[in-house]
């Protein structure tokens, strides 16, 4: 008779360890694709030349377990300026660089093709859409003497 009124008591207490545990797993790293690491400020002087526009980017990052079709997806700073995402398929675990000035889209890295900085030294917002519009990521930063920012 009294283990007939233990079992009920064993499931109640898994269930508590089960409730318990999911906030902790929620908390760990993030899931699919995400916002990485972000180079807001370019090493050196900001001339604006190109060279120097492509030293600021922003990672991708995909560490879903398969790979993702990224056409479509947004990228958008705090004013509102947006890179739409061409074509481009990231594999399981691989990062895709967008740098801001001009370039040819190659596999890693892909160009926003401006003529100026979009990511304040000052503060920021990076903020990720899918194709469908929906807010996939974000990450803020403060002006920092590094010039990065880690939204792992
Ligand atoms: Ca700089
Ligand atoms: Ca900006």
């Amino acid at each position: 008779m009294r283990i007939r009124f233990a079992a009920p008591a064993v499931l109640a207490a898994a269930a508590l360890v089960g409730l318990a545990a999911s906030p902790s797993q929620a908390a760990a790293h993030q899931s699919g694709i995400h916002i990485g690491l972000v180079q807001f400020d370019s090493p050196g002087k900001d001339t604006r030349s190109n060279t120097s526009l492509n030293g600021e980017w922003v990672n991708i990052h995909n560490n879903s377990k398969s790979a993702v079709q990224l056409k479509g997806y947004k990228l958008k700073d705090n004013t509102g300026y947006t890179y739409t995402f061409g074509s481009y398929k990231i594999g399981a675990g691989k990062t895709v660089k967008v740098r801001t000035g001009k370039g040819k889209n190659v596999s890693g890295t892909v160009y926003w093709n401006r003529g100026a900085y979009v990511w304040n030294n000052t503060g920021d917002k990076a903020r990720l859409y899918t194709s469908k519009g929906a807010l996939r990521d974000s990450c803020s930063w403060k002006t920092a003497k590094s010039g990065q920012k880690n939204c792992h």
